[in-house]
């Protein structure tokens, strides 16, 4: 019943919230019942799309006022108007505490924020929104899955504190239950529940790879944010118990480049995700694949067999240095682990995977043209370590180092 209301809400919301953006509406690929007792007077269109082709679809309310575009042959209505220096900048959040999972993405005044890391970085997350959501709009929330490395990090204080006034899309994988209250009141209740009331339009992302909504958001014609399906997702309004196999997986294209980020999802549903989705419904040959590692580099995730089928160029993995992390005679070996690296290095090579525990937050960038990619650390701050002999490691020199260059690596961690 509380997800009927709420999805009854997040339909009038998103419609508010798109008219509110200037953007388009939504366009529904099936009659679903999710949208059947509102009654907006809007007409569909088309601002988040199938990954199928046809976009135009009918609605099921009847319409009385149907105004302006839902002609197929119109250009698709986006998100956001991009101004003429908008770029894309990626910020792989340092984390404190073990684990933790946090990347802000941004073009111009949108940003797309997944997942907030431990309670242990809610200061980082926070600083980052203030810095980079300067328009108080946080455009997109994405909550991969109900553990509290991912929610602990943005309780409703954090976009408070950040003067988040709205986010008009929230995404997570489906729970309103865990055997963890935490969840319920931090994440449920305290952000989701808030920000709808609001005017967030909220999508548990079943209803995102099930039909009911397109799986794809059209940010700007470059721009495209897509939902893959794994097969596991929480059903709305279920319980989450289920963990790291619910996570949400969803892939970034902007330009030629894709970000492909798939939470904590262990290696049997990578295997269901492979088998779900065609790569290239996501993704063009030829394209440049960005990796966030699985699961913080797991060597229970990040299977041989999806390395293969995503090929990665580059990757990033997101866990903390923590003074749990240290032996006498040096770095002990954690996420992320040697196991998982090597797979995921058999395919970006060594220079290519990052770590943001040595590095910081890592700040990864796209020129205007969507042609250059770098990436650079800002430089740890929030741990520090040792080398075997007692030497402490300075944060400056590996800002920027590859994972396998860095003091950590060479110890054998
Ligand atoms: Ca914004």
């Amino acid at each position: 019943m509380k997800k009927a209301a709420i999805l009854t809400l997040s339909l009038v919301a998103l419609l508010s919230s798109c008219v509110n953006n200037g953007g388009g509406q939504f366009s529904s690929s099936s009659d679903s019942s999710f949208s059947s007792s509102s009654s907006s007077s809007s007409s569909p269109s088309s601002s988040i799309s199938s990954s199928s082709s046809s976009s135009s679809s009918s609605s099921s309310s009847s319409s009385s006022s149907a105004s302006s575009s839902s002609s197929s042959s119109l250009e698709p209505e986006y998100l956001y108007s991009p101004s003429p220096e908008d770029h894309l900048q990626v910020f792989a959040l340092e984390m404190k505490g073990t684990y933790g999972n946090s990347p802000l993405f941004k073009y111009g005044n949108f940003e797309i924020l997944i997942d907030g890391g431990t309670y242990n970085s809610s200061s980082i997350v926070e600083s980052a929104l203030k810095e980079h959501v300067t328009d108080g709009v946080l455009d997109m929330l994405i909550l991969t899955h109900p553990h509290s490395d991912h929610y602990g990090g943005m309780p409703l204080s954090v976009f408070n504190g950040a003067s988040i006034t709205s986010i008009p899309t929230i995404i997570d994988s489906g729970a309103d239950e865990y055997s963890y209250e935490g969840y319920i009141t931090a994440w449920v209740e305290g952000v989701r529940d808030t920000f709808i009331d609001k005017g967030s339009a909220y999508y548990p992302v079943q209803s995102l790879v099930d039909g009911t909504y397109p799986s794809s958001f059209l940010i700007t014609k470059d721009l495209t944010l897509t939902f893959l399906d794994t097969g596991n997702y929480t059903p709305a309004g279920g319980d989450g118990s289920a963990g790291n196999s619910t996570s949400v997986a969803c892939s970034l294209r902007a330009g030629t480049f894709d970000f492909v980020m798939v939470g904590d999802l262990p290696s049997s549903e990578e295997s269901d995700l492979m088998s779900l989705n065609e790569r290239s419904s996501f993704t063009n040959e030829g394209d440049t694949v960005v990796f966030k590692a699985a699961h913080h580099g797991s060597p229970g995730a990040n299977s041989s067999a999806f390395m293969d089928y995503l090929r990665p160029s580059y990757a990033w993995c997101s866990s903390a240095i923590t003074s749990q992390s240290q032996t006498s005679s040096g770095p002990k070996s954690q996420h992320p682990f040697l196991a998982a690296r090597k797979r995921i290095e058999a395919l970006t090579g060594k220079d290519n995977l990052y770590w943001n525990g040595t590095m910081g937050t890592i700040d990864m960038e796209l020129d205007k043209d969507f042609a250059n990619f770098s990436i650079h650390g800002e430089g740890r701050k929030a741990a520090v370590y040792y080398t075997k002999s007692g030497t402490k490691v300075d944060a400056a020199i590996e800002k920027d180092t590859p994972l396998e260059e860095t003091e950590w690596a060479k110890s054998g961690a």
